[in-house]
């Protein structure tokens, strides 16, 4: 088989470059590791930046996320029991966000890919990528024990994390960067009205989070030690948990239910740098983690797939390389934007195993001046909200 890219990975990054490079009639073929409902059924990502909104709309995919998405002014934060702080980037960045989950909109894409005829072949194993610095890359990969090979022009690596594409960079001609933190996040779904803004909540028992996915779907995390173990956490001590980490007036407003899904998250701050060798780029986790505190994976993933898909346009329709050979460059820009907010979000929020009093006090310290400045909330509004595409 042939195509003009070869993309490894059916995640959001990977099924996006695909519909996006389609309406510009360029060829794609997605490998996918897993089963389309194992793709379908992961529970992630909730908070959209509104540039990545207006890709998704571009891309065609806009229209349930615009019905179903529930837009926000903002985020309210939680601390020492009482305050409630409202970070407003609709008034200091000028950009709402939308709550939307990854999971609908991996949903939206496949359905995408599915109604124009996109190729997208699941339950590819062993995914190679070959020849990536020469001007004939192929990747093979096998179906039902068989082995295939796929001959394209160029390679996205949009695998994820856990991907093949990323070691496929000699270890000389990578560098990575990489922060471990000493927990993790329990994350519940349940079937239940959330609350009607998200609410992160910085309390000596442990950070918590209030989300949501639509108006009878919501999304708690509590943050937890590595070693937690699910079977130790039924419904009713998760909310029990989750309740006595915001203010009374908060806590009463939880509507508690069974979750419908339970699961844990350990948090980490991982770049690596270059996103492209060769003929290969990658895209989204494959080159790129964050940790959740800051919303930012999935919009980094968007992001990195509008300048990677501009990238191969300029290519194919002007013949142009400008686009291609800036992209690890114009990419990482945005990506060290994100890991440091992210990581300072991270420090904010969190109760830390080791932390001193004099620690806790600096960090309450930062969390009143970012109450009392509207300078510090204008900052936090224009990061948190999405920092503008080149
Ligand atoms: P994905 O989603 O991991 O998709 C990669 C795909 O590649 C496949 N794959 C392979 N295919 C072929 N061959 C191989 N060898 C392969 N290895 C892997 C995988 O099966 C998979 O289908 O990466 P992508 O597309 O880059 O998307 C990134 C996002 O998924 C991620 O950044 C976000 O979910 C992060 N994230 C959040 N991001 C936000 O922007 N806002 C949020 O509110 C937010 N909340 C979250 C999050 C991530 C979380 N977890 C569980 C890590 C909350 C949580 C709890
Ligand atoms: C979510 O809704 O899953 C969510 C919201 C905000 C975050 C992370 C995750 O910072």
């Amino acid at each position: 088989m042939r195509t003009q890219v070869g993309i490894i990975g059916g995640g959001p990054a990977g099924l996006l470059l695909s519909q996006l490079l389609h309406l510009k009639g360029i060829e794609s073929v997605i490998l996918e590791r897993r089963t389309r409902a194992y793709v379908m059924g992961r529970i992630r990502a909730g908070v959209l930046e509104w540039g990545t909104v207006e890709v998704l709309r571009d891309a065609g995919v806009g229209e349930r996320m615009d019905r179903e998405g529930q837009a926000h002014d903002g985020t309210g934060i939680v601390w020492a029991g009482k305050n409630r702080l409202f970070i407003d980037t609709y008034k200091y960045a000028g950009k709402r966000l939308m709550a939307y989950g990854q999971t609908q909109i991996t949903e939206d894409l496949y359905a995408a890919r599915d109604a124009m005829g996109g190729v997208i072949i699941d339950e590819a194993a062993k995914v190679t990528p070959h020849d990536i610095t020469s001007d004939t890359p192929y990747i093979t990969y096998q179906t039902q024990g068989e082995t295939h090979r796929l001959d394209c022009d160029y390679i996205a690596g949009c695998d994820g994390y856990h991907g093949v594409s990323r070691p496929s960079i000699p270890a000389s001609s990578l560098r990575t960067f990489e922060k471990v933190y000493p927990f993790g996040w329990l994350g519940i779904l349940s079937e239940t009205p959330p609350l009607p803004e998200i609410v992160y909540a910085n309390h000596e028992r442990g950070f918590a989070l209030a989300s949501m996915r639509s108006p009878m779907l919501s999304r708690y995390y509590i943050q937890c030690p590595l070693d937690t173990n699910l079977d130790d956490w039924p419904d009713e001590r998760f909310w029990e948990e989750l309740k006595a980490r915001f203010p009374v007036d908060l806590a009463d407003q939880i509507v508690t239910g069974p979750s419908i899904e339970k699961s844990i998250a350990p948090l980490r701050s991982f770049v690596a740098e270059p996103m492209r060798y060769g003929r290969l780029f990658l895209a989204g986790d494959a080159a790129h983690i964050v940790p959740p505190t800051g919303a930012k994976g999935l919009n980094l993933a968007v992001s990195d797939v509008y300048y990677l898909s501009r990238a191969f346009i300029d290519f194919y329709v002007n013949k142009s390389t400008r686009y291609l050979d800036s992209y690890s460059a114009m990419a990482l820009r945005r990506v060290w934007g994100a890991a440091r907010f992210s990581w300072w979000l991270s420090m904010l929020l969190h109760r830390f195993p080791d932390q001193t009093e004099f620690d806790r006090r600096t960090q309450e310290a930062d969390l009143d001046y970012l109450a009392s400045s509207e300078a510090a909330q204008r900052s936090v509004c224009e990061q948190y909200a999405g920092l503008p595409f080149e």
